[in-house]
């Protein structure tokens, strides 16, 4: 008989590790479900060499514990996987959360029950448990995405996937080393592979557009003064118009772009302008102009400027066009933020494959085969990506009211009120969900926001008697109505990125997340719970 808890959580990444913390709080019963064999989420799998965050690590912690943050010592401007993998162990153990999570238990489905109105959760091996509410904190970057490529699983040489990386590491001394991937894990990658490796051929597909970090070690002085206002940094990150980006300013203020467009500026004029941003490192450049991804001129000359950056660095002039990404808006696919990409090129042991120019025909034994030539390769690695924010929710056999699948709900596209709940299944809560800020944002100060909302909501049922809660169909129809016109005001819709789901074969092509911020999301969540949970109905 399945063990029966008050909630049931999927996922012990950090949306599941503060989940637990905060039902505990309110002294419920939890079970926690992971699929690997420690805490971290994408921060456990993730650990392809160059792998840190893109966000500023002061941002990107808790800040529900001001003693925790206080007491964390972050080393780096931006945190290693290593460090933040460290975060998340360590905050497993403050919290004592460790003996409530089963680990290396994969779910497999989520199933309603309405006379009983709970939820069988089953795992792949073959644990189960029972529960009135099912929290999925199962991550929207945490399904590989392996390529369609013809002869792939013939190479005989090592290979890796950068998403799914040996907790030993990899030694790549001299090995011929080819690199498949050029999105936010490869440009990481690359550089520190180049490092090592005898040789390395980069195969690239679409060049997208990477800022300089920057990264640096922090000062212990400058860290102690930010702490000091850490409480009105957390704010700004909370309400304000950064997406929950952190920033490099000891005083705490409001991040407002320097200018409100590009669009009739000459280069010059964008130069300077831009020039201080992207010295200052971080995809914060972006913000420079306030209309950078709304205003098609205005992005065509911050991409003119990224481009003249690249062409700058490069030596070999065809290397530097190859580079430079011509197909999309900057911005509109997640930009990238690296510590030396373009750099690595002029090294005499690396080669970019322009695999647009010369496709790769099949992947053989000893290598990969190109329409021109064959290149020997002793190591494979993988950096292509994943099936973004469903793909975890859809891989589960979710049966919500009726035996009704969400597979099948969703059969065009994710549906969701607010990102937090689907009509239909009631009791189910998504964290980061689609339809939330969720990746556009800092994912940090989205999961506390989510998980904040949510055990508020359970805690004012328990409070009123209530059992059930479930979106209403209107108001789960208004919200995807406006999520997709919030993201058709924007040039997020052409980049054909994984936001859209379009690098997946057969995946509907819908833009997930809600683009208007961290700040105007909160507001309207805060709003339904004033206005008495609006668009939910309570049983
Ligand atoms: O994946 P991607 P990622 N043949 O989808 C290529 C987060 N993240 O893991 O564009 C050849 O961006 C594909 O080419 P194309 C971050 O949000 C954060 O790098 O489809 N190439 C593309 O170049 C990020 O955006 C951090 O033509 C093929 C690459 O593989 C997200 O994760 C670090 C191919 C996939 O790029 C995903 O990033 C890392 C094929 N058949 C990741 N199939 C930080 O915090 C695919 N590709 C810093």
């Amino acid at each position: 008989m399945a063990e029966r808890f008050d909630v049931v959580i999927v996922g012990a990444g950090f949306a599941g590790l503060y989940m637990l913390h905060r039902l505990r709080g309110l002294g419920l019963s939890a079970r926690v479900f992971e699929q690997g064999d420690n805490v971290g989420g994408t921060w456990y799998w993730n650990r392809y060499p160059g792998a840190r965050c893109d966000a500023e690590s002061l941002a990107y912690s808790f800040s529900f514990s001001p003693e925790l943050e206080q007491q964390w010592q972050w080393t780096e401007r931006y945190a290693t996987q290593p460090e933040i993998l460290q975060y998340a162990e360590h905050v497993a153990e403050r919290f004592d959360l460790y003996r409530d999570i089963r680990f290396q238990q994969r779910v497999v489905s989520a199933t309603y029950d309405e006379a009983d109105n709970s939820w069988l959760v089953t795992t792949a091996q073959g644990e189960t448990a029972v529960a009135q509410f099912c929290i999925m904190a199962t991550g929207c970057l945490s399904v590989p995405q392996l390529p369609d490529i013809k002869g792939i699983d013939n190479f005989q040489g090592a290979r890796y996937q950068a998403s799914m990386w040996p907790p030993e590491g990899v030694d790549f001394s001299g090995c011929t080393v080819g690199v498949i991937g050029t999105g936010s894990s490869g440009i990481q990658a690359i550089p520190v592979i180049a490092e090592r490796a005898e040789h390395l051929y980069v195969f690239q597909r679409t060049p997208n557009f990477s800022v300089p970090a920057v990264n640096g070690a922090l000062d212990d002085g400058w860290v102690e003064q930010f702490k000091v206002n850490y409480r009105q940094h957390r704010h700004y990150h909370k309400h304000g118009l950064s997406s929950g980006f952190g920033d490099l300013e000891i005083e705490p203020r409001e991040r407002t772009p320097a200018a409100e467009s590009a669009a009739d500026m000459s280069a010059q004029e964008v130069a300077a302008i831009l020039d201080p941003y992207w010295q200052r490192g971080g995809a914060f450049f972006l913000s420079a102009f306030a209309d950078s991804l709304i205003e098609p001129r205005s992005n065509a000359k911050i991409a003119d400027y990224v481009r003249g950056k690249i062409r700058e660095i490069v030596q070999d002039p065809q290397t530097a066009e190859d580079l430079c990404p011509t197909d999309h808006p900057i911005g509109s696919k997640r930009i990238c933020v690296d510590t030396g990409y373009y750099a690595a090129y002029n090294r005499s042991n690396v080669s970019l494959i322009n695999v647009r120019r010369t496709p790769i025909e099949e992947v053989t034994a000893t290598g990969i085969r190109l329409s021109d030539r064959n290149i020997d390769l002793d190591t494979l690695v993988l950096a292509t990506g994943f099936d973004a924010m469903t793909g975890a929710l859809l891989n589960m056999d979710i049966r919500g009211r009726g035996g009704v699948r969400l597979a099948d709900k969703w059969h065009s596209g994710p549906r969701a009120y607010l990102g937090i709940n689907m009509h239909g299944f009631p009791n189910l809560f998504t964290v980061t969900g689609p339809g939330s800020p969720s990746v556009l944002s800092n994912m940090l100060v989205s999961i506390e926001q989510h998980v904040d909302w949510m055990v508020g909501c359970i805690e004012h049922m328990r409070s009123h008697g209530r059992q059930r809660v479930e979106a209403e169909l209107q108001a789960e129809d208004h919200w995807v109505a406006h999520v997709n016109e919030i993201a058709n005001a924007t040039l997020f819709p052409q980049g054909g990125s994984w936001y859209l789901g379009a690098n997946v074969s057969g995946k509907p092509r819908v833009f997930m997340p809600y683009a208007a911020g961290v700040g105007a999301y909160r507001d309207i969540c805060e709003d339904v719970v004033r206005d008495n949970y609006r668009g939910f109905v309570f049983s």
